[in-house]
């Protein structure tokens, strides 16, 4: 099945560094998914918290393989697998997938960063990795949706430092300098739509101060020929069995299987390279 966007939306995300592609997923579909991951044991098993500078948290879960439960076949789906190819140019593979959860008016913040910024100490030697990111929920300004600096992916990657929290930001005078030539774009997104967005993109996110809560799943690729160099705690290239979107609806409620979705990842993590202020590692 060849990609689903519509040329200016291509070139949106080229020039932009972002997309947003309207009920990208039916409302089956995005129901299923709401559903499963509300009620599928391993999501609960498996969260861990990630936390702002306020001490708000949001919840997390990541894990590396696409199985053959519901949000594995929907990272494997032709139409969302070759979109990624169009935008990234060639084969792709699945880096990883994770659940950002923000509940309502706990849910915390994201300090402005670039997936880059992380993925870069992985041993990604090229800025060929993109995200899809799903609403499973409406995401609003007062529920905390992404916010993106548009065209921020023209930039190139900034310098990254850990911060107290625990977060990995970019250098804030590097944020207030591309403000003074790029839009903020709220990225206000309904269920089922996907926000495309490239890892060189400047995003970040607000709490939750609503009574909303506002869950994301979140499905990263990296380029097949951008095969990292480095082993690390995402796979380097690892062939991608696409399957019919149908199979989306015929997964049902079907949850993630530990089994076979390779590590989940335990908590936040970080390049162990980088010291935060008081000179200490992050020793993840
Ligand atoms: O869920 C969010 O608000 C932000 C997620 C994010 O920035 C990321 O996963 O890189």
């Amino acid at each position: 099945m060849p990609t689903v966007l519509a040329e200016k939306e291509k070139i949106q995300f080229l020039e932009n560094g972002y997309t947003i592609v309207k009920k990208f997923f039916d409302e089956e579909e995005i129901e299923l998914l709401q559903r499963a991951s509300i009620e599928d044991p391993a999501i609960r098993k498996h969260f861990y918290d990630r936390k702002d500078s306020e001490g708000l948290i949001t919840k997390m879960v990541a894990w590396n393989h696409p199985d053959d439960s519901i949000y594995g076949v929907v990272a494997r789906s032709y139409k969302l697998v070759d979109t990624m190819e169009d935008l990234l140019g060639g084969e792709v593979y699945h880096y990883h997938s994770k659940i950002t959860a923000k509940e309502p008016y706990d849910g915390g913040a994201w300090e402005w960063h670039q997936d880059y910024g992380y993925w870069y100490n992985n041993g990604c030697l090229f800025p060929h990795m993109a995200t899809a990111m799903i609403a499973l929920d409406k995401c609003t300004k007062e529920n905390g949706c992404l916010q993106i600096l548009a065209g921020s992916n023209q930039i190139g990657r900034i310098d990254h430092a850990l911060l107290e929290s625990g977060q990995v930001g970019v250098d804030l005078k590097r944020v207030e300098e591309a403000k003074k030539h790029l839009k903020l774009v709220y990225c206000e997104i309904e269920p089922g739509d996907v926000l495309f967005f490239h890892c060189n993109t400047l995003h970040r996110s607000d709490k939750n101060k609503s009574d909303q809560r506002r869950w994301t799943l979140l499905c990263c690729y990296n380029a097949a020929r951008n095969n990292p160099f480095l082993e690390h705690h995402h796979p380097r290239y690892t062939p991608l069995k696409k399957v019919p979107d149908e199979e989306i609806k015929k997964a049902g409620e079907r949850f993630l299987n530990p089994d076979s979705t390779g590590a989940f990842l335990s908590r936040p993590t970080a390049p162990p390279t980088l010291k935060n202020k008081s000179g200490k590692l992050f020793t993840s």
